[in-house]
C-alpha cells in the first residue's frame, strides 16, 4: 500500500496541530506508522486519500454501529439541516431524544445531554459529589473515561497506549481524590471503603471495560460494587460511553441486571455526530442545574442536527432487534476464525468478546484484570497491526483498545478478516 498523500497530510498536519491528529488515539505512534487521512466511507469500508481501501473496524472508535454514510441518518441530517442547524433554545427533538433514552435504558429517569463522553462523565462525577456532598471517587487502573482531571490518574485508552496514563498537569488536590482500585478485584475496593467509606461519592468504572482492551466485569464484582455503594450511600456510575446501545440495546447494564445509579452515554447515542449525555434516578437528576444547584451547561447540549442523528440511529436498533443477533453472529464468526488461527500458527494470544467489540491481546491465558492486559506484547501488535492494515484490515492502533464489528460487515468482510489474520499471525510465528 502507499501513504504517500497521508505522509505529506501528516507533515502539513504537524505544524498546526499537537502531533498532527485532533485526539492521540489517533496517532499511530505506538504501531511506527504514519496515519492514514481518511476521506471517505460506505458500509464497513473507508478509504484514505491514497486511494487505499479498508474494512473498518474502529468505526470512529464505536458510534458507527449502522456503517458509514447509512441512509436513515444521512436522511435525518439533511432534514434537520434544510430547516435550522440550532438555536441554543429548547427544542421539540430534545425531549423526543430523552424519552427513548429513558425508555431504551430504564434506570434512567432523567436525562441531560452534553457533547462528549468526557463532558457526560464529568457532569457525573461532580453530580455524585453534590448530591452525596462527599469528595473521593473511586476509578480502575485502566478504565478510561475520557480526559476529565479526575480521572487521568493511572487512566487507559490512549494515556495508557501513550504511556502516560497519569497525565501531568492535574493538581494534587484533585488527584488525591480520585482513589485507585483493580478492576475484576472486589477486595481492593472494599479496603477502600473500609478507609475512606464515608467520603465516598461515586465508584465510576466501564461495565465491560474496552480502553484497557476488552475486559468484561466478572458478575460478582459488579454486585459487589453495587453493595458497597448502597451500604456506603455512594453512587453507582456505568460508565457506558462505549457499552451502551453497543452490546445490547440497553446497555451492559441489562446484560449484568445491574441498575446504577447514573449512566454515561457517548459514542453511538449521537450516530457518529459529537453527543454524550448521563442520567439515571430522577431524585438525583433533579439536583442538577436549573432546578437544582449543581451546574452544569452547554452550548450546543441537545443541538438539533446531533439528535436527529442520534435519534435515527437509536430508533433503527431499537425497531430492529435483529440487528443485535447478526452483530453476535457475525462477531462470533470472527472470534472463531482468530482461535483457528492462533491454534494453527502456536502463536501467544487470547480473546476477549462481548458481542461486537473485541480485543486480540499477545498474551497466553485468561486477559481478566489489568495485571494481565500489562504483561500483552505491544511490539507484536504493532506488527501484527501493520500486517493486517496491509491487507486492507483497519484495527485500532494500539494493544490496548477494542475494536467493533458493525451491522453491515459483510461475510466477504469477515472472510477478508479471518485470511488477514492467518496471515499476519504466521508471519510472526
Ligand atoms: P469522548 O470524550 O472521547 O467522547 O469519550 C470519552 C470516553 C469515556 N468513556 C469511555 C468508556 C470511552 O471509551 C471514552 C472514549 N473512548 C476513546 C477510545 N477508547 C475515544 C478515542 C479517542 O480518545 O480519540
Amino acid at each position: 500500500m502507499k501513504f504517500d498523500k497521508s505522509q505529506s497530510l501528516f507533515e502539513e498536519a504537524k505544524k498546526y496541530i499537537p502531533g498532527g491528529v485532533n485526539s492521540p488515539a489517533r496517532a499511530f505512534k505506538e504501531v511506527g506508522m504514519t496515519p492514514p487521512f481518511m476521506v471517505r466511507g460506505q458500509n464497513s469500508k473507508i478509504y484514505d486519500e491514497d486511494g487505499n481501501e479498508y474494512i473498518d473496524y474502529v468505526s470512529s472508535w464505536g458510534p458507527m454501529i449502522l456503517g458509514h454514510n447509512n441512509e436513515v441518518i444521512k436522511d435525518a441530517l439533511k432534514s434537520q439541516i434544510d430547516t435550522a442547524i440550532g438555536f441554543g433554545a429548547p427544542t421539540a427533538i430534545e425531549i423526543e431524544m430523552a424519552k427513548l433514552i429513558t425508555k431504551i435504558v430504564p434506570s434512567v429517569e432523567m436525562v441531560r445531554m452534553v457533547n462528549s463522553g468526557t463532558e457526560a462523565t464529568m457532569s457525573a462525577i461532580r453530580l455524585a459529589r453534590g448530591y452525596t456532598e462527599k469528595d473521593k471517587i473511586i476509578k480502575f487502573a485502566g478504565n478510561y473515561h475520557g480526559h476529565g482531571d479526575s480521572f487521568l490518574i493511572q487512566a487507559g485508552s490512549g494515556a495508557l497506549t501513550s504511556g502516560v496514563p497519569s497525565s501531568p498537569g492535574i493538581p494534587e488536590g484533585i488527584a488525591n481524590n480520585t482513589l485507585i482500585a483493580n478492576y475484576n478485584d472486589s477486595t481492593s475496593v472494599q479496603e477502600l471503603f473500609n478507609k475512606y467509606g464515608d467520603d465516598i461519592a461515586a465508584v465510576i468504572l466501564e461495565p465491560i471495560c474496552g480502553n484497557m482492551g476488552v475486559v468484561p466485569a466478572k458478575q460478582e464484582f459488579l454486585s459487589t460494587l453495587r453493595k458497597l455503594t448502597e451500604d456506603n450511600n455512594s453512587l453507582l456510575i456505568l460508565d457506558e460511553v462505549m457499552t451502551g446501545f453497543r452490546v445490547a440495546l440497553s446497555g451492559a447494564q441489562s446484560l449484568y441486571k445491574i441498575t446504577p445509579d447514573l449512566t454515561c452515554f457517548g459514542k453511538i447515542i449521537g450516530g457518529g455526530l459529537p453527543v454524550g449525555a448521563y442520567g439515571g434516578k430522577r431524585e438525583i437528576m433533579e439536583k442538577v442545574a436549573p432546578i437544582g444547584p449543581i451546574y452544569q451547561a452547554g452550548t450546543l447540549s441537545g443541538n438539533p442536527v446531533a439528535m436527529r442523528a442520534g435519534l435515527a440511529t437509536l430508533n433503527t436498533l431499537k425497531s430492529n432487534p435483529d440487528i443485535y443477533l447478526k452483530l453476535e453472529e457475525n462477531s462470533k464468526r470472527i472470534e472463531e476464525g482468530f482461535l483457528r488461527n492462533i491454534k494453527e500458527s502456536g502463536i501467544n494470544a487470547a480473546i476477549n468478546r462481548v458481542s461486537s467489540m473485541m480485543t486480540l491481546f499477545f498474551t497466553d491465558g485468561c486477559v481478566d484484570c489489568f495485571e494481565k492486559v500489562k504483561q500483552s506484547d505491544t511490539s507484536k501488535y504493532a506488527k501484527y497491526f501493520r500486517s493486517m492494515l496491509e491487507s486492507g484490515i483497519y484495527l485500532p492502533p494500539s494493544q490496548f483498545e477494542a475494536f467493533f464489528v458493525s451491522a453491515v460487515h459483510i461475510d466477504e468482510d469477515i472472510e477478508r478478516t479471518i485470511d488477514a489474520n492467518r496471515k499476519a499471525l504466521f508471519e510472526l510465528s
